[in-house]
Order: C-alpha cells, then sequence, then structure tokens
C-alpha cells in the first residue's frame, strides 16, 4: 500500500497552531474592518480559488546543462498523480492537475481517471507536445511541427493534438493547451509569413476536432528553443491566430515568456479588453523562461497581474473565465515543496489585489495624484494576508503550515523506499 499522509496527523499539526492563527486572524481582521474590508469574505473567496499544478513538474526539472534526480522521483503518472493530491492534501488549492503527452500516455485512461477520483484531484487543461520527437514517431519536429515545411509533418502535429483532445476528453479536461517550438535559428532560414500562415492552416484542423465546450488555449513565448524568430513569440500573434481560428481559441500567458522587464500586466489587461484571455502559466524568472518557482523573484508583477484580474472581475469584463496553472521546472527544490509553496503564492497575490480600495484609487487616478495612487495600490501589497491564506486552508481541511506537515510526515522518504531511484536522463526540464 503506497504511503498517504493520515488526515488525523494534519489535524494533530494543525492543533499546535489553531490559537495563534485564530489570534493573527482576528487581528488581522479588526485591521482591515478600519479599512472598510470584510476579513470573511476575503477569505471565502481566496478559499474558492484553485490553481492547477502541472504533472510534468512533481519531478525534479532539469536545464541542458544537468538534471540531478531527488529521492522518491515519480516514475510513472501514477506517482505523480499522488504527489499533486499531496499537494493538495496540504494546500486545498489545487484540486487539479494539468497533464502533458505524451510523457503521461497510459494504455488504458479509465484506469488512470479512476486512480486521480481515488485521490481527490482532477485533470485540467492537456497539454500536446510537438518540440519534441517521441519514441517511435516517424516524421521529426527537429524543423517545425505545425508550421513545418512539409505537409506530411505538419499532419502528423495535427493528428497528435487530435489525439491529446481524445485522451483530454476521457480525463474530464475541457481544454487543450498548445505551445509550439516552432521558428528559426537564421535569418532567411523560414518565411515568416508563410510559417503563421501554415499554423493558422494546422490549427483550424485542430480547432475542428474541439469539442463543443472546450477551448483551446494558444501559448506564446518569445524565444527558445528557436533563437532567431518563433512563429506564436508575443500576445500580438497570438491573438491574431485566436481571432482568426474561432472563438474557443484564447491566449495563455506563460510570466516567463516575455523578454526581460516587459509589462505583462498591461499584456493581459488587453487581453482581458479583446475576451481572449485563456488563463497562465504561472512561474517566475530573472532572464530568460527560467521557469522558477512563481512568486519567489518577484512577487509584486505577481500581484500586478492579479489586480488586473480582480479589476476585470469588479467591472464585469466579458468573456472573463481565465485557467490558472503552474508551470515550473524545481531544480534544486523537492518539487513538491516548491508547488505547495508556489500555489500558496498565487493565493496569496489574489487575496492582496482584493484588499485594493478600487474607489479610493478610482478617485486618485482621476485627479492624477500619482504618489496618493500609488500608495494605495501598494498598501494591499505589503498587507501581510498570511492569516486569511491559513485560514482558508484549515477550514477547508488543509494545513496551515503545509511545509511543517509534509516535513514532519517523512512523505518523501516513505516515498524514496517505494520508489526505487530511476536512471534519468541527465539533461532536459523533466
Ligand atoms: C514551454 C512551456 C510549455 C510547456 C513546457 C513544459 O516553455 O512553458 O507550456 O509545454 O513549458
Ligand atoms: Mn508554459
Amino acid at each position: 500500500m503506497s504511503y498517504r499522509i493520515p488526515e488525523a496527523f494534519v489535524g494533530e499539526e494543525n492543533a499546535k497552531l489553531a490559537a495563534a492563527l485564530a489570534e493573527d486572524y482576528a487581528a488581522l481582521g479588526s485591521r482591515l474592518a478600519r479599512r472598510g474590508v470584510d476579513i470573511a469574505t476575503v477569505t471565502e473567496k481566496v478559499a474558492a480559488f484553485a490553481v492547477a499544478v502541472p504533472t510534468w513538474g512533481v519531478g525534479t526539472g532539469g536545464t541542458r546543462f544537468a538534471r540531478f534526480p531527488g529521492p522518491g522521483e515519480p516514475r510513472s503518472v501514477f506517482d505523480k498523480l499522488e504527489d499533486c493530491a499531496t499537494i493538495h492534501q496540504l494546500t486545498r488549492a489545487t484540486p487539479t492537475c494539468s497533464p502533458h503527452i505524451p510523457w503521461d500516455k497510459v494504455s488504458d485512461y479509465r484506469e488512470l481517471l479512476g486512480r486521480a477520483k481515488a485521490l481527490g484531484v482532477g485533470f485540467d487543461a492537456v497539454n500536446s507536445n510537438t518540440f519534441q520527437d517521441a519514441p517511435g514517431q516517424r516524421l521529426s519536429y527537429k524543423f517545425g511541427s505545425l508550421t513545418h515545411s512539409e505537409k506530411a509533418v505538419r499532419d502528423q502535429a495535427v493528428a497528435h493534438n487530435v489525439e491529446c483532445i481524445e485522451i483530454g476528453a476521457k480525463l474530464g479536461s475541457k481544454a487543450l493547451t498548445v505551445w509550439v517550438a516552432d521558428g528559426s535559428n537564421f535569418p532567411g532560414q523560414s518565411n515568416l509569413n508563410r510559417a503563421f500562415d501554415w499554423y493558422l492552416e494546422s490549427m483550424s484542423e485542430v480547432y475542428a476536432r474541439l469539442p463543443d465546450d472546450w477551448r483551446v488555449f494558444l501559448e506564446h513565448k518569445l524565444h527558445e528553443p528557436a533563437f532567431y524568430s518563433t512563429v506564436i513569440s508575443d500576445w500580438g500573434s497570438s491573438l491574431m491566430a485566436a481571432q482568426a481560428l474561432g472563438p474557443k481559441a484564447d491566449c495563455l500567458v506563460d510570466l516567463g515568456h516575455h523578454a526581460p522587464n516587459v509589462n505583462i500586466e498591461q499584456i493581459v489587461a488587453r487581453l482581458i479588453r479583446a475576451g481572449r484571455l485563456a488563463g497562465f502559466h504561472f512561474n517566475d524568472s530573472n532572464y530568460g523562461d527560467d521557469d522558477l518557482d512563481t512568486g519567489s523573484a518577484d512577487p509584486f508583477r505577481l500581484f500586478r497581474v492579479f489586480n488586473e484580474l480582480v479589476d476585470a472581475s469588479a467591472r464585469g469584463a466579458a468573456n472573463f473565465n481565465p485557467a490558472y496553472m503552474i508551470d515550473q521546472s524545481h531544480n534544486v527544490t523537492d518539487p513538491i515543496e516548491s508547488l505547495m509553496v508556489s500555489a500558496m503564492e498565487v493565493q496569496r497575490a489574489y487575496a492582496q489585489a482584493l484588499l485594493v480600495d478600487r474607489a479610493a484609487l478610482e478617485a486618485a487616478q482621476a485627479e492624477n495624484d500619482a504618489m496618493g495612487a500609488h500608495c494605495l495600490f501598494k498598501a494591499a501589497f505589503v498587507a501581510d494576508v498570511s492569516p486569511i491564506l491559513m485560514q482558508a486552508r484549515s477550514r477547508a481541511g488543509g494545513a496551515i503550515d503545509p511545509i511543517a506537515v509534509y516535513r514532519a510526515s517523512k512523505y518523501r522518504a516513505h516515498k524514496a523506499k517505494e520508489r526505487p531511484a530511476v536512471q534519468g536522463s541527465s539533461s532536459g526540464i523533466v
């Protein structure tokens, strides 16, 4: 029988922290009440907020230089589901995981769905993969996939995406995420316009196979692995494609897919305005697509993004239904700890954005009171909302301190015994 953290153990650990939490929560409640904010309302909203974890994120990640697998590495999607369920058990913030095909391919998807249900997790958007050549694949994606110069390769990539839709349908997913690495490394290597035509031609075939209640998320990325041109390199190309394909196509924002210092929250505001914001791949970065833990490098940026989301929901923006997912690579930490902290940091940014006094901010903006507006904005960011996050978790049966409970449970040591060390590849993101 594979080890699960006993619910009673979580309760015992929470009991040690309950009195301090009650005190801190009450203190924060009276401080917020002075600002006309009802802490119970914020806590309910935070408790209802969910973010999906990437199945590929519970294994140790790596770079092109090396990957250093840790103890108890998941060996299959079944092991990955266990770890995803443990993240949700302790944070109560991640009820779904986002699968990646072919990394999560199995022979019996009913068995996989059954196991997920037994573990209390579901499946979010399914991710296709035409950025690697799968074992036994007939034609290579070395020079592209949906935009390859050869029709046969484009057809193969379309067929793969259609297969992902069929797999996702068996797992209860309602969306397909398409990120293509297609691009070039040399000026002149590809025709920039024809590549975009082929993208639309191929994606319209994929789009035609979407079930009525499905969406397709187009993920843009500035560069890597292509280092001169990338076919869907920015939100403009993504929005042009989504508008050309149809109402089921929206634009997904991976926070690490932009040039340094780009104002990502303004891109989010524009996509919301266009009614085409698919959602997010949350992570953080200092230089490129670093896939660092969400909120670990620039939590203020994450807050600024959530401010746009809360503002959009407050003004009833049309077609506003973003999907929230994490997409990170955990090269030096226990992936479960990183994903738990990241899920909590996403909740933190949301809670802080709920504290922005929008009426006062609007008045200060109208009067061009730059400093007044900025201080109002910043006041929400510097508020320590930890008691709200802890309360939301513990009321939902989660851990007040997920990291402490996880470590005290010795879950990783249990998995190291259950999962003999895997001789993993020495490099690569998974
Ligand atoms: C591309 C990306 C994409 C995933 C991959 C693992 O950089 O963000 O979303 O398919 O990472
Ligand atoms: Mn991504």
